[in-house]
């Protein structure tokens, strides 16, 4: 294992907690999913879990040419589901509603400042209707890419939900990242058109987005012919004619219908750039048809959505999170959805208690760092809310702590209401393992089990699978599920090399008719109950504050300035955070020593701040004359590691070509 080291305290809670918070008798009276039906559900997966797919596919998308092949695994691992159906994504996220919930509210949207803004079913429809239009008119079609930078802003659901109307594929990039970052996924996805704000509003501070794009586009970004520039902040931006319009002005005469363009299920939603291990982050494409299926029946089942829900996700779009949890799930099922713009903290720890409150939201679904974050400004500040229409709690995006999950269950839950600890990633597309919350006892810390359709194994470092309970090393998934990635945008190698060749080739298993394994990254303990505990990962992804980076792009910014000859970034823990980065920077010339060290270390902190984005800005840099280095020269993370956590020095150092580096790590030469 790569990182045992940091997983001491998730293991130790894997094997100690004893908890169990069966599900209330009332939430499950009423709950879409009982104990009883969940088991039905499994024995129909087990029996034949394509069949369970296509039925659900069938009974809960609307499809514009229903599908007669539910699974095409000839090209395996590249799987594709649903192959000969045609649909359109927004039609069934809006249209499908129209009939019987027109007037429903779809989006209740908070700007940071406090503005409310909603938008009913109808209202949303048409929105998504003029842009689509106007996307068109600009000579955006089917299939081009369309880059989305905007603040969380209804906007941002209406520019997906356009580009799905008309087959565009869109590629959202964080308003957290920065020029450089946009840059690069601009060009990675050859986008035709961006989307983007004069500006957006967070921690009190005005996010310039267009700004952002201008330097991006200034320096590359060749494929992009038009800039779509939404009026948020009414700050003034600089305007280049001919490629920049305004978002009012190009729907302002545009007629609010817009055909649906029917497209292939296998027709590519989205890219999502995300971190890995190593070099830059990699496009996760999507699909239509199967993508929609995980993202609308793991929101049903999951989150319980009923008629009268307000559902409330706190996570960005520009994350994975914010696509199917906020963008299509719930719009999915019809149901109402609340967007926040700004900060947790702004203008205090209350404001989503508040938000909660005033929007009557009856499920929330969080990041454990802001859990950690809210519950360490004490409890008194959630009791000056009404929390009483909440029924159900959600966690995502790391292992969450069973401090955390009780402080939860607790103070926010009022000790009665569900919490789904949520496993899954961007390449995974919807949630692969969850509690369903009228049906599963939960126990702090756990995601408890795989849903039904989903197939999750142990394995050791050889790829084979661990029997029984009680098990620890490689999560994998063993059979394809809908809403898996399809491919790495432009780099179908790396999608084999990263997701399904850790246990021998992909390919060879093919021909001799061997299982694919789908390798997650993350290592886990599965409990003699049967329950997952994710541990952790296994690679060098890193969760900054719920959010995906990777130790290679951080060490790629630093190295980018001129006094830098080599860095090492590693995480350590933090106790909000969940991870924090400290970088080991090898400067060219002599190592800075006092006043120089504290400068630069400084600059070096703004400088990756400035060309990656305020959230991959190292907690700490520490200069030495040389990375601790294996004979065969790589360098020893794990020591690193240990170093950055100030802990004793444990691992075997007779393996490194430089053993004498350690003292200086440590600081005493
Ligand atoms: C949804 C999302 C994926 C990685 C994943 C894990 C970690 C996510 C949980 C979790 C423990 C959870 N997508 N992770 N959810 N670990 N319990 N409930 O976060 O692509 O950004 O990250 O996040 O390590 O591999 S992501």
């Amino acid at each position: 294992m790569n990182k045992p080291e940091s997983l001491q305290e998730n293991i130790r809670s894997s094997l100690t907690e004893t908890r169990l918070f069966p599900p209330h008798a009332d939430f499950a009276a009423k709950a879409r999913i009982d104990a009883r039906k969940l088991s039905e559900l499994r024995d129909e997966a087990a029996a034949d879990h394509v069949a369970f797919w296509a039925r659900l596919a069938h009974e809960e998308l609307d499809w514009q040419q229903p599908f007669s092949i539910a699974l095409d695994d000839a090209e395996a691992p590249n799987y594709r589901w649903f192959t000969d159906g045609a649909l359109n994504v927004s039609y069934n996220c809006i249209d499908r509603h129209l009939k019987t919930h027109a007037d429903k509210l779809a989006i209740i949207s908070e700007g940071e400042p406090g503005d409310v803004s909603t938008y009913t079913f109808q209202q949303l429809h048409d929105e998504v209707c003029k842009l689509a239009n106007a996307l068109k008119a600009l000579g955006v079609a089917k299939g081009d890419r369309v880059v989305i930078y905007l603040p969380m802003a209804p906007q941002a659901v209406i520019a997906m939900q356009a580009c799905a109307r008309i087959g565009a594929t869109h590629s959202v990039v964080f308003g957290g990242f920065s020029a450089q970052s946009l840059r690069d996924r601009i060009e990675g996805a050859n986008a035709k058109a961006v989307i983007t704000a004069d500006g957006g509003t967070r921690g009190g501070h005005v996010v310039e987005l267009k700004k952002a794009v201008d330097e991006a586009l200034a320096s590359g970004c060749q494929s992009v012919a038009k800039v779509v520039v939404y009026r948020r902040t009414g700050k003034p931006v600089e305007w280049t004619a001919g490629r920049d319009v305004w978002w009012h002005e190009i729907t302002a005469n545009t007629s609010a219908e817009c055909e649906p363009e029917w497209v292939n299920a296998e027709h590519p939603l989205f890219l999502l750039y995300t971190s890995g291990s190593t070099g830059k982050p990699k496009g996760i494409q999507h699909s239509s048809g199967g993508y929609l299926l995980g993202a609308h029946i793991t929101s049903k089942w999951i989150f319980d959505l009923h008629d009268s829900d307000v559902f409330w996700c706190t996570a960005d779009v520009g994350w994975v999170t914010g696509h199917t949890y906020v963008a299509y799930g719930p719009l999915s099922n019809g149901a109402t959805i609340v967007m926040y713009e700004g900060g947790p903290m702004t203008p205090d720890a209350g404001r989503f208690w508040k938000i909660c409150q005033d929007h009557g939201v009856t499920i929330f679904y969080t990041a454990p760092t802001a859990i950690r974050a809210l519950a360490k400004m004490g409890e008194q500040i959630p009791a000056r809310y009404d929390l009483s229409r909440l029924r159900l709690l959600g966690s995502v995006g790391e292992p969450i702590n069973p401090e955390a999950w009780m402080w939860y269950h607790r103070v926010i839950g009022h000790e009665k209401l569900p919490i789904v600890d949520t496993w899954w990633q961007t390449e995974t597309g919807a949630i692969l393992m969850s509690p369903l919350p009228g049906a599963t006892a939960t126990k702090p810390g756990s995601c408890t089990q795989p849903l039904p359709g989903i197939f999750a194994e142990i394995v050791d470092e050889a790829g084979n699978i661990i029997e029984g309970n009680d098990a620890g090393g490689y999560l994998v998934i063993t059979k394809p599920w809908p809403s898996m990635l399809r491919t790495v945008y432009d780099d179908n190698e790396r999608y084999l090399s990263t997701y399904w060749s850790q246990f021998g080739d992909p390919l060879a298993a093919r021909r001799e008719n061997k299982p694919f394994l789908y390798v997650a990254g993350d290592s886990a303990h599965r409990d003699k109950d049967g329950y997952y505990w994710i541990l952790g990962r296994m690679d060098d992804v890193l969760k900054v504050a719920g959010h995906r980076l990777g130790t290679a792009e951080v060490e790629s910014a630093l190295v980018a300035h001129p006094r830098v000859a080599e860095a090492a970034v590693v995480g350590r823990p933090h106790e909000i955070k969940g991870e924090g980065i400290v970088a080991f920077v090898i400067c060219k010339g002599e190592r800075p020593v006092d006043d120089d060290a504290v400068k630069l270390s400084r600059e070096l902190r703004e400088f990756v701040s400035k060309s990656m984005g305020p959230i991959a800005k190292p907690d700490e840099i520490r200069f030495t004359d040389q990375l601790p280095k294996t004979r065969s020269g790589k360098i020893m993370r794990r020591l690193l590691r240990s170093v950055a956590k100030g802990e004793a020095i444990t691992q075997d150092i007779s393996t490194l070509e430089n053993p004498g580096i350690v003292e200086q790590l440590l600081g005493r030469a």
